[in-house]
């Protein structure tokens, strides 16, 4: 029995948001009371077909048996100790997560701004420890369009007006490169006081840029040759979302972090949302001896961070990804949907690009970055049953759960189809 979690209806319900909420977002005028798999429901009951994921966050689907089975039986137990004292599922936890993904060591966190900021903390500490930075002086690039969240150390690397406008000051130790530009990374690598450089492995928040095949590799390796770490932020691009383990792994088959082919790894691994399927904050930072232990007792830590029940979720979140093959089925179902919107887009002047690897997809619609073309077609998305989100004003990104079945992916790209060929200005 589905019990109704309030009896206020949808536009009461929005109105609570506007008054008592800041207003830092503008959702789409839906509001949620459940979900299940690629589904979720509406207050008044209306189904519709999740294309958003709680931005990547939720690849297991809503509320995957499984991990919410792991989340009920170890909140009975116990759930924080804070990391004053040892508990009985960190270990296990952190033993797992090192194997899975290939690593030495993990630091776990909570959100996803968490664990970059841990990396950049951890990258200036091997700065000054193991590469002999002179003290304050060590910097880390980043790449332009990037986005790492929304902290003051972090927003400090971020070219969007929009995220950086009046907090100011920014944290200093800071350059900014091109992205998908190997010549600007290496003339940046020359500087001897860098000790990082953080990208992410696919631009999400910029419209989900894919940067050319060999650049990724080509920067590690510049990395690797400048003395200097590479750090790859995958808390939207991991854990199966691209069609692979992590955006980073190489091209064998393999769907697992396997070290052969593992062309791009990163010295520093940045992992959050689908670490928990969506269930709640888990993040982690990944790294091997040198560069994690130079972090000491007292240097770093969170409250929550490693917890009992975080534990517990993420490991039943990460079996769910292997045991269903996630990845796989991520690779094949994202190859089938730009195949549709490409067939889409020969029928309409409308969408003028679709790019995306795996599940991660965005179309490009023809109009300027300010207009409401993409805002308007998902009002209408979201009226047939579809919910996707625009970003800059003209892009909308499709990221639904991993769990989806090919019959389900067509009829969401009949949806889609559907509603944009319809679709006057
Ligand atoms: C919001 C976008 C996605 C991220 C990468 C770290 C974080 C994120 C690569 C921080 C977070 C979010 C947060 C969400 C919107 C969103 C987003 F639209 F901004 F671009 F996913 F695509 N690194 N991404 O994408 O993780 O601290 O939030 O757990 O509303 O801010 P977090």
């Amino acid at each position: 029995m589905v019990q109704e979690a309030t009896h206020l209806g949808a536009a009461e319900l929005m109105e609570l948001e506007d008054k008592y909420g800041a207003h830092n977002y503008h959702p789409l005028p839906v509001v949620l009371s459940r979900g299940e798999g690629v589904f979720v429901w509406d207050v008044d009951g209306k189904r519709y077909y999740d294309f958003l994921s709680a931005y990547s966050a939720v690849n297991q689907g809503h509320c995957h048996p499984r991990i919410i089975d792991a989340l009920k039986n170890q909140a009975e137990k116990l759930t924080l100790t804070s990391r004053a004292f040892y508990n009985d599922q960190l270990g296990p936890y952190e033993k797992f997560v090192t194997s899975y993904f290939g690593y030495d060591r993990v630091l776990p966190m909570n959100t996803g701004v968490e664990a970059v900021e841990t990396a950049m903390k951890l990258c200036k500490k091997w700065g000054y420890k193991v590469k002999g930075i002179a003290e304050q002086n060590a910097k880390i690039i980043f790449a332009a369009g990037n986005f790492h969240g929304r902290t003051q150390a972090i927003i400090s690397a971020s070219v969007d007006p929009g995220a950086t406008t009046h907090f100011g000051p920014y944290l200093p130790g800071i350059e900014i490169v091109p992205y998908n530009d190997l010549k600007s990374l290496a003339t940046a690598l020359e500087d001897p006081n860098v000790a990082g450089f953080l990208v992410e492995p696919i631009q999400g928040e910029a419209g989900v840029y894919v940067p050319d095949e060999n650049y990724l590799p080509e920067a590690r390796r510049l990395c690797k040759a400048a003395n200097v770490l590479f750090i790859a932020d995958e808390v939207q691009t991991g854990i199966a979302r691209t069609g692979k383990l992590l955006a980073t792994c190489g091209n064998c088959d393999c769907a697992k972090s396997c070290e052969n082919h593992y062309e791009s790894r990163p010295d520093i691994l940045i992992l959050g949302k689908a670490m928990s399927g969506g269930v709640f904050p888990v993040s982690a930072v990944l790294a091997d001896d040198e560069i994690m232990m130079t972090i000491k007792p007292g240097e770093h830590g969170s409250t929550f961070g490693g917890n009992p029940l975080a534990c517990a979720v993420a490991i039943e979140a990460l079996k769910v990804v292997e045991d269903e093959g996630l990845a796989e089925n991520a690779m094949y179902l994202g190859k089938l949907f730009r195949e549709r919107m490409r067939w889409m887009m020969e029928k309409t002047s409308l969408v003028t690009l679709v790019r995306g690897k795996g599940l991660l997809n965005a179309i490009v619609i023809d109009d300027e970055e300010d207009s409401h073309t993409a805002w308007d077609i998902c009002l209408k998305l979201a009226e047939n049953g579809l919910l996707a989100k625009p970003t800059h004003g003209n892009i909308i990104r499709f990221a639904p759960p991993l769990v989806m079945t090919e019959e389900q992916l067509h009829e969401c790209c009949d949806i889609i189809e559907r509603v944009v060929l319809a679709f006057n200005k």
